[in-house]
């Protein structure tokens, strides 16, 4: 028996470190790792027994081949070359008749390790395919933070165990950040209030001292209500401003005059007294700690709220504080250069981009030029995760569409698949970690042998780009020479010395952090940009969402289940057993549509519909609606909430507003 170390490869952002016990090529069970300095020892209930996944009976184990109808999931077991000819054969005749850009990548974060995530970037640059965007998760956010904080650096979790108000802003702490809780409980032991703002009564909001609750998709109006008050009773910190901050001055003269604390309450549905209350305590606080999650920034306003939010800590002059800050998502994202992998230089010039949230659309369009003829899928489920899924399934049905699709479970897309090709878990291929809401960076070593026939990301690259005559000596280095260039890389990407033995050896290494670093403003002035003349407009300002224009009678939300992940985990029976298509609505709204608790209820609006169990809630705010969790569609009626979610994107950035849309329901019961 041999215990080993690993971390976790899921999109998340705790990026948990693993120990493994591993006995004759197989893993016996999965452990938190106390040495690793943010998740210390514990793991979440799905990783607990991440053995179940790596050696579920639901692995694929063999390249398959369908023989049935499309989506009717009979499929016939080839060998590798087999498939791999095969795909070839198929995409050289696309490229001779239709051109290489009728062939579409489509991947997302099935795994957040830095090779695997993006191995088949470089290969599909080189064939000359359409580019996809990869827009699905929070680009929205991330935008609304560079606006003003440029490459700054974001606060690391654990200063907020010096804060004495920490601010959990549309974060599902518990589902999706639950390791975070370790260091806002040290401040609570030390007299911190938490306050959680979301949009309905969350675990992680009953969890907190006190909780606001906004409408759906207002948090910016929010945000420059507490603004409006810091000017007008003169709680700025005019120190930090004058040294540090530019366009204050310029925001109060022409943007808060008009978002008057009763202007506010209107807009967010949240008391005039609580929002007074509020700016006071934010102001008062010696050092406030925001946790900034993605919810607010899915709407079709997302870049311009966390625009809007990110001025908070700006005038109060948080960053200057012990225990304050600000953590949004992109800490341990600047510790390698990607590019290594990536190869942005490979792409040809004036290629197609495709953004990955019209996946349905795209597919269905016969005037596209030229339209897609083949789909090349991995590590991403767009059958379950992208919006719009009527037209994502009417696409994916096409009988023209030569549909390959790696995975490591039969998935709603897997189903619909001309070949399936099987992929390893991270315990058996060689990879490298970052995270988004933490500063530890992790090797994760091969530790098992591939299950089955199964092939890396990498590997299956490798194969592919042989086949189709691609003879850049890239693609004939092996994962542990990519690995090793990319911890290499960390010398010129991260300021300071980190620690390569340590790395080399696959333990948690945490980014040792500049002394500086939260007032080192990394943008154009040197100051965070309130005023920021580079974009449109120069001064952030609040407007309504989508749905605002929409008719249907409740807005629907949809929020992280803490069973699953997207739509992964969904082979594990433990976890996805019970109560997953439910809709919970506020008893007043139930009962004047005669709707009893229990109740089969019909999802509608212009764009699908969908079944649920219906569950009354005091939770949920009267004219909301919250679906929790991304279900595999074999445990639903007729698909899951995407077929309600258009693909309408945000302000900027062009990401996904999974938040933002409306439905009507009605009984089936
Ligand atoms: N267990 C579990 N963990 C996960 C995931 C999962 O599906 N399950 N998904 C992973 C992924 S891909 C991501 S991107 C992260 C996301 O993790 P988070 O950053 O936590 O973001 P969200 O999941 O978008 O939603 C967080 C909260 O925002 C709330 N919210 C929605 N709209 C609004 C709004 O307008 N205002 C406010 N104030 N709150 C709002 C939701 O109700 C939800 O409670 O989590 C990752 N971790
Ligand atoms: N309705 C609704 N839809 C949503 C969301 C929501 O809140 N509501 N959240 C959205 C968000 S934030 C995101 S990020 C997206 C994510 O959407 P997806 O990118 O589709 O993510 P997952 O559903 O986790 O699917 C990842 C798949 O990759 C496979 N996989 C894992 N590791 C590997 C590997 O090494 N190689 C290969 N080839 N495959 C692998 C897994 O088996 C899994 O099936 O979903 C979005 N969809
Ligand atoms: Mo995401």
């Amino acid at each position: 028996m041999e215990i080993k170390k690993s971390a976790c490869p899921y999109d998340c952002p705790d990026c948990c470190g693993l120990v493994v016990t591993v006995d004759k090529g197989k893993a016996l069970k999965v452990e938190g790792d106390t040495e690793h300095p943010f998740t210390r020892g514990t793991l979440c209930p799905k990783m607990a027994h991440y053995e179940r996944t790596v050696h579920s009976a639901k692995r694929l184990t063999t390249p398959l081949k369908r023989v049935g109808k499309k989506g009717e999931g009979k499929f016939q077991p080839i060998s590798w070359d087999e498939a791999i000819s095969e795909i070839a054969a198929r995409w050289q005749e696309i490229i001779a008749r239709d051109g290489a850009e009728a062939i579409l990548p489509y991947s997302y974060a099935g795994t957040m390790g830095t090779i695997q995530y993006s191995a088949g970037h470089a290969l599909f640059y080189a064939l000359g395919a359409s580019s996809l965007d990869r827009t699905i998760c929070a680009p929205a956010k991330g935008y609304g933070y560079r606006a003003l904080m440029g490459a700054t650096l974001p606060t690391a979790p654990q200063e907020a165990q010096h804060s004495d108000l920490i601010i959990l802003w549309s974060i599902s702490m518990l589902a999706t950040d639950i390791h975070f809780k370790h260091d806002v409980d040290i401040a609570r032991k030390n007299g911190a209030k938490v306050i959680c703002i979301d949009t309905y009564e969350t675990k992680t909001a009953q969890y907190a001292d006190e909780f606001i609750r906004v409408k759906p998709g207002t948090d910016g109006a929010l945000a420059l209500g507490l603004l409006h008050i810091i000017a007008r009773d003169k709680l700025a910190d005019e120190d930090f401003i004058a040294a540090f901050v530019q366009g204050w001055q310029e925001l109060q003269a022409e943007v808060l005059p008009r978002y008057t604390p009763e202007t506010v309450a209107e807009i967010t549905g949240v008391g005039v007294n609580i929002i007074e209350a509020f700016a006071h305590e934010l102001a008062n606080a010696k050092a406030p700690f925001i946790r900034l999650g993605s919810g607010q920034s899915r709407y079709g306003n997302g870049a311009m709220t966390s625009r809007l939010i990110t001025c908070l800590p700006a005038v109060l002059g948080t960053y200057a504080r012990k225990g304050g800050g600000m953590l949004t998502s992109s800490s341990g994202s600047h510790a390698f250069d990607k590019d290594i992998i990536r190869r942005p230089d490979m792409e040809k010039a004036g290629v197609r981009h495709i953004n990955m949230i019209k996946l349905g659309e795209v597919l269905t369009d016969k005037k596209l030029q030229p339209q897609v003829k083949a789909l090349y899928v991995y590590s991403s489920n767009p059958a379950c995760t992208a919006p719009d899924q009527n037209k994502v399934m009417a696409g994916l049905m096409r009988e023209d569409l030569f549909t390959v699709v790696h995975e490591r479970f039969m998935t709603d897309t897997a189903r619909f698949a001309d070949i399936v090709l099987p992929a390893t878990t991270s315990l058996e291929h060689e990879d490298i970690y970052y995270s988004y809401g933490q500063y530890v960076i992790q090797r994760g070593r091969q530790i098992i042998p591939p299950v089955g026939e199964s092939k890396s990301n990498w590997q299956v690259t490798q194969a592919l780009a042989k086949a189709m005559g691609l003879t850049d000596d890239f693609f004939c280095q092996g994962e542990i020479d990519l690995v090793n260039h990319i911890m290499a890389s960390t010398k010129t990407c991260w300021p300071l010395p980190v620690d390569l033995s340590k790395l080399k050896a696959g333990e948690p290494v945490e980014l040792p952090l500049p002394q500086n670093y939260k007032l080192d403003f990394k943008t154009p002035s040197g100051k965070i940009e309130i005023l920021n003349p580079k974009i449109t407009p120069a001064l952030p300002d609040y407007f309504p969402p989508h749905y605002a224009s929409d008719g249907e009678e409740f807005i629907l939300i949809n929020s992280p289940d803490p069973r699953i992940l997207d739509s992964s985990f969904n082979e594990r029976e433990e976890l996805t057993r019970s109560g997953i298509m439910v809709l919970q609505v506020n008893p007043a709204d139930a009962a004047r549509l005669n709707l009893r608790d229990g109740d089969k209820v019909m999802a509608e609006n212009t764009y699908g519909s969908a079944e649920f169990s219906l569950k009354l809630s005091d939770r949920v705010a009267p004219g909301t609606a919250v679906s929790e969790g991304v279900w595999w569609q074999e445990y639903t009626a007729c698909g899951n909430t995407n077929r309600l979610l258009p693909a309408r994107t945000t302000d900027k950035a062009a990401g996904s507003t999974f938040y933002d849309a409306r439905i009507n329901l009605h009984s089936l019961s």
